[in-house]
């Protein structure tokens, strides 16, 4: 209910608009219209009343809520379950339980800001209230666990055309999960599962994009590896940036399990910093240094060495500068 009687002010677009007109529409007393509107002001909606012309909306807040969300999702099951908080330890975390309570495929987990966001391998994510999209979806696929941290990959072609269609054509994915712009990192994804040998229980994907992140906002030892829309020069708006990933995202999944994952792997190649580049690889493994040749079937980074191609299932890529050839 309260996101038709927003409607009405999102049409009206800063006119006025009656209660009564309201009330007679959606067919629910004045009164109840009034005490709605009461609850939208505490959440951070601003109005203007008058007692002949009724109300209209001054400003509407800047922040991620299933209400803001709803006027712009296109989406036909991603983020139709929208669990929003204004603060969270890290998305993944609380996706994980909604996962293990039963929440259905397509659920979105999202917060203005993480005070314990998660990268990979125990290593953190910088997530600063209203600066970012930081969240978590939720994957049923029916493909083998095999197959899933493909995942990752697929998540980051669908951000890159996202991101490129918002003018940012410079934005490239770094293997296994990053979006850079020059040598900085825009968009880190973090894929866990919950599986058996057999079949996947659940993936959760994360992902954090820096939108709205200024240079003072960032720890020192950010300031010369992360980047955000707002130090590249592209406004955005976040909200609908953020329904863009999810449409794009729902829509390359969708045909992912209907098709498997070779068309994503061709995008991905296109869409790559990596491939062609002269590359560090720290690795479990070990370390090592040659040229990023492809990915293969498995999504795995094929590296030729003076001794050979060595496949990477997972580690950490650096692009090596020039002069350290
Ligand atoms: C990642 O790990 O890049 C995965 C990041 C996933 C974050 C999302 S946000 C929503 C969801 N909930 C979570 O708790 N996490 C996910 P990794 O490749 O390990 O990179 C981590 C490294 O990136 C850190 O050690 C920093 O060097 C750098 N970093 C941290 N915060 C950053 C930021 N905001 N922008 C750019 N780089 C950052």
């Amino acid at each position: 209910m309260r996101n038709r009687i927003l409607e009405y002010f999102r049409k009206a677009n800063g006119a006025f608009v009656s209660g009564q007109q309201i009330s007679d529409d959606l067919q629910v007393s004045r009164t109840a219209i009034w005490k709605h509107i009461k609850i939208l002001k505490e959440r951070g909606y601003v109005f203007d009343s008058s007692t002949r012309k009724g109300y209209r909306l001054l400003h509407a807040p800047n922040l991620l809520t299933e209400l803001e969300m709803q006027s712009v999702l296109a989406t036909k099951s991603f983020g139709h379950k929208f669990v929003y908080r204004e603060s969270l330890p890290s998305t993944n975390a609380l996706a994980k339980e909604e996962a293990r309570k039963g929440a259905p495929e397509g659920t979105v987990v999202v917060t203005e800001e993480q005070i314990a966001g998660r990268g990979r391998l125990q290593r953190g994510w910088f997530s600063p209230y209203a600066k970012g999209i930081w969240f978590s979806a939720i994957l049923r696929p029916h493909f083998s666990p095999l197959e899933a941290s493909k995942c990752t990959l697929m998540a980051a072609v669908a951000i890159t055309r996202v991101l490129r269609a918002a003018g940012l054509t410079e934005a490239v994915i770094k293997w296994p999960n990053d979006i850079l712009v020059g040598k900085r990192k825009l968009v880190g994804i973090l894929t866990e599962m919950d599986a058996t040998m057999e079949e996947i229980n659940y993936i959760i994907m994360g992902i954090g994009i820096n939108t709205d992140v200024a240079r003072v906002d960032l720890p020192q030892e950010l300031r010369d590896v992360a980047t955000s829309l707002l130090l590249e020069g592209v406004r955005v708006s976040r909200k609908e940036l953020f329904a863009q990933v999810l449409l794009e995202l729902e829509t390359l999944y969708f045909q992912v399990e209907k098709e498997g994952f070779a068309g994503v792997l061709e995008e991905w190649r296109k869409l790559s910093g990596t491939l062609g580049r002269e590359i560090n690889v720290i690795s479990a493994t070990g370390t090592f240094s040659g040229v990023a040749e492809d990915i293969d079937a498995d999504g795995c980074l094929l590296v030729r060495t003076p001794d050979g191609v060595e496949r990477v299932i997972s580690g950490d890529v650096s692009i090596r500068n020039k002069e350290e050839n």
